[in-house]
């Protein structure tokens, strides 16, 4: 009988993971899910990007920041209608993923907000950020860039062909 450390059973589970093509990190309680971005019109200085983060900790976790190359100026959005207007502002104080609960940020709600952006975001294009907890740190996550006027894959269980 052959006995696989759980260490080495651990990095395994993670290399078939990667090669399933699913777009899923683990770090501490978190998971972060379907990463993705809308392609930008050719002189765009703004995108958003989306990303599920679920927190299976017992306590609450924060996203505090991120960064990425791309954007001189990144900053934490929610969207909220207000009369009937969409209005976006940013979360000053970063954005609380609570324990056990899970936090989709999609458009028409929270997103990462890609501010003085370097160039524009193609689609089929991957680009990599830094989500910036407040517990389990800094984690690095690749967006995949989709189609401009892309909506959330409704299935982000990753192993679906489409
Ligand atoms: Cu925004």
């Amino acid at each position: 009988m052959r006995i696989v450390s759980p260490v080495i059973g651990f990095l395994l589970a993670i290399t078939i993971f990667n090669t399933a093509g699913a777009q899923e990190i683990r770090k501490g309680d978190l998971v972060i899910s379907a990463p993705w971005s809308r392609a930008t019109p050719a002189g765009a200085e703004v995108a958003a990007g989306y990303v599920v983060i679920t927190n299976n900790g017992v306590g609450a976790e924060r996203l505090v920041s991120f960064t990425t190359d791309l954007a001189g100026q990144p900053e934490i959005h929610e969207m909220s209608n207000q009369g009937g207007v969409m209005k976006m502002r940013p979360l000053a104080k970063g954005l609380v993923i609570p324990a056990g609960g899970t936090v989709k940020l999609e458009p028409s709600s929270y997103h990462l907000m890609l501010l003085k952006l370097k160039k524009p975001l193609a689609a089929g294009q991957r680009y990599k950020a830094t989500l910036v907890f407040e517990k389990a740190g800094p984690v690095e996550v690749e967006f995949e860039v989709r189609a401009i006027g892309a909506g959330p894959q409704k299935d982000h269980g990753g192993n679906h062909k489409h």
